[in-house]
This record gives C-alpha cells, sequence and structure tokens, in this order.
C-alpha cells in the first residue's frame, strides 16, 4: 500500500470524509480499517496525523461499488472512523456521507450521467435499504454548483434532493423495537425509536436542560452525558443491538417545542459528542416519532395537516426539512430530504 489508494474526499450534506471505490481497499476487513485509522489519523483527539478534522462528522468514509441487485446502480458501505478510539465501524449508516455518493458514482464512471439530471439508485449496505438521490449533470457532467442552502454548511450549492422508502426498522428489526411509543430508562421517559437510524428520543426538560443550548455547553455539561450514556447503554439491547458501549448507535435525541417556526427543536449526541445540526436519518427517525401518539415528542411537536407533512426539524445550527408521505394507516411511507455536496479532491491517500 506504499503507493496509496486512489480516493476522493468530499463533502457530503453537514459531513466530510473519502469516498473509495470497494475494489481499490484491502478486500480483508481488518486490514482495510487499519488502513482507515492510519488515513484518518486515529486514534487521537486532534487526528495531527491524517486527515480527518478531530470531529465524528469529518471522519468518515464511503465505500461504492457497481450494485448487482436488480434496479440498484451502485452499492455504498458506510464507516465511522472513530476519532480518539481504535474503531471503526459499519454498525450505522449515514445520510449525510450519502449525499456524496451519486456525484461519486458518476464521476468515477460507474453510472453514465443522463442529459439534465441523474437518478442514482444507491444500495445502503449498512442497512440494506435503496435510497434515491438526484444529481444535476447539464452536459453529462456533475454540477455542484447552485443556489441551494442548507443550514450547517456555508454558501450555497446544486440541491441533492434524496428519497428514502421502508426505512422502519432498519437496524432495530422493527419501528418501535419495544412495541412500545414511551419506555421510562434511569427513570427519564424514552422513545426508541429507528426509521433508518437507531434514536433515542427524550424530552430536554427531563434532562434538566432547554434544549436550546450550544453544542459545547452541553459537551461541558459531564452530569447530562453520564446520564445520556447510562440510559444508552440500557437501550441498546432493548433496541436489539446488543451490547453498544464500543457503538455509534443509538443516537441520542433531546426534544423540545420550536423555538422557531419548526415542528420540533433538537439536541442530539451521536453518541457522545454533540451534533453541530442532526443527521439525516437521524432526523427521518425523529420526524416519524413526531408522528407517532404517545412518544416523547408528540406532544411537543407542531404538526401540519395532510397526508404529506412537510417537517422541519430545528438543530443546533438551524433545520432540517424532512418531507414524510403517509400511508393509509399514518405510519411513513416515504420521506425525502435536501442536501448538497462538494468535490473537495481527487488522488491518493496514504495508510503507511
Ligand atoms: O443520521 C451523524 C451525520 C450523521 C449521520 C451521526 C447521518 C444520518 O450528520 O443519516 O447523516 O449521527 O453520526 O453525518
Amino acid at each position: 500500500m506504499s503507493e496509496g489508494i486512489r480516493c476522493m474526499w468530499m463533502r457530503g450534506g453537514t459531513s466530510k470524509g473519502g469516498y473509495f471505490l470497494s475494489p481499490d481497499l484491502p478486500s480483508d476487513p481488518k486490514q482495510r480499517d487499519a488502513f482507515l485509522l492510519r488515513v484518518m489519523g486515529s486514534p487521537d483527539p486532534r487526528q495531527i496525523d491524517g486527515m480527518g478534522g478531530a470531529d465524528p462528522l469529518t471522519s468518515k468514509v464511503a465505500v461504492v461499488k457497481p450494485s448487482e441487485r436488480p434496479g440498484v446502480d451502485v452499492d455504498y458501505l458506510f464507516l465511522q472512523v472513530f476519532v480518539d478510539r481504535p474503531t471503526v465501524t459499519d454498525a450505522q449508516n449515514c445520510g449525510n456521507i450519502l449525499a456524496a455518493v451519486g456525484p461519486f458514482a458518476i464521476e468515477r464512471g460507474l453510472v453514465p450521467a443522463g442529459e439534465g439530471r441523474t437518478d442514482v439508485r444507491i444500495f445502503m449496505e449498512n442497512t440494506g435499504q435503496i435510497a434515491v438521490a438526484t444529481i444535476e449533470t447539464p452536459g453529462g457532467v456533475v454540477n455542484y454548483t447552485g443556489e441551494a442552502r442548507i443550514d450547517g454548511v456555508p454558501g450555497t450549492a446544486a440541491p441533492i434532493p434524496i428519497a428514502f422508502q421502508d426505512t422502519a426498522g432498519s437496524s432495530c428489526g422493527a419501528l418501535l423495537p419495544t412495541g412500545n411509543a414511551l419506555d421510562v430508562i434511569e427513570g427519564v421517559e424514552a422513545t426508541l425509536i429507528d426509521n433508518g437510524m437507531p434514536c433515542v428520543v427524550m424530552r430536554a426538560a427531563d434532562l434538566g436542560i432547554n434544549g436550546d443550548e450550544e453544542p459545547a455547553v452541553l459537551e461541558d455539561n459531564a452530569g447530562l452525558r453520564a446520564k445520556l450514556e447510562a440510559i444508552r447503554l440500557k437501550a441498546g439491547p432493548m433496541m436489539n443491538l446488543g451490547d453498544v458501549s464500543e457503538s455509534s448507535v443509538p443516537k441520542m435525541t433531546m426534544v423540545s417545542a420550536p423555538k422557531a417556526d419548526g415542528a420540533i427543536s433538537t439536541r442530539t449526541f451521536i453518541p457522545h459528542r454533540c451534533h453541530s445540526s442532526i443527521g439525516v436519518l437521524g432526523a427521518v427517525s425523529v420526524a416519524t416519532a413526531c408522528l407517532i401518539p404517545g412518544s416523547t415528542a408528540a406532544d411537543l411537536a407542531v404538526i401540519p395537516e395532510g397526508r404529506e407533512k412537510t417537517l422541519s426539524i430545528e438543530h443546533p445550527t438551524g433545520e432540517m426539512t424532512v418531507v414524510a408521505t403517509l400511508d393509509e394507516a399514518g405510519g411513513v411511507q416515504r420521506a425525502a430530504i435536501l442536501r448538497t455536496a462538494r468535490k473537495l479532491f481527487d488522488g491518493v491517500v496514504f495508510g503507511d
């Protein structure tokens, strides 16, 4: 590997990381993970000896290959490289890194660009589900510039709408893995939910916070962090995730009534650092919790009428809009979000 491995560095939504073609990486997961730890500079809180940005949101990897599944263009495996532990995990998906998978697949020639726009159907290997991303490809080339704005990213870029279908129970086997809309863990009421991302949704007030604090303030609150971790370790087995002491799921979201004009306000630990915004599938799961009577989010949320619900999920740097389409029974059948992405660097990365 001393010649390095071909890699594109990209921003996907509010995250950033390395995008690889699967055959370029070692096929043995142990060797692959050792390489990726070296690439990112982990374990080290500063990741000084690698490409990682000293934050879980900038220490991420996408592994992409042409798909053999009917009606699917590419398979996408997401890997979270921990910053301060020697751990690489595929135990979670990432809807932000997903946003640049379509552009990467077109750039690398895995998907032919259509005239004007190209739909890329992506099988998400971590959870076994499909997302459809629409990429602007004027003249057969990926366009990254445009007027779309997403909170948490300065400036504007080309829009990348992404649609998810049938994400319920992606990792936990059921939307509500305990069968309940409400459980009590460590004396705190919580909704344990998975509509694409396992999340524990709790009322901010029940944890002694307002829910509008800056992430740094919440990270400095040792009592809050200890309480969240105690709840998380108990929630893991209840959500069919087993022992989660070394895992990046479930995510811990504290909700409160909307502070702006949104549906709900959130602060999310992912799970040990507080997210500067919110994950994509995390937002889909929290939006879904808002629509479930009896959940911790339902009474706090402001929900519009109609079968297609546009829910603005407020977070520390703005909001993320989730458009949820309900089925006959009132469950979320389809969810769509808007992201943007940017190609930052294309070359060879070293892991020696
Ligand atoms: O929930 C961070 C992110 C994510 C995950 C995390 C994500 C998602 O913002 O789909 O995007 O929760 O670890 O990239």
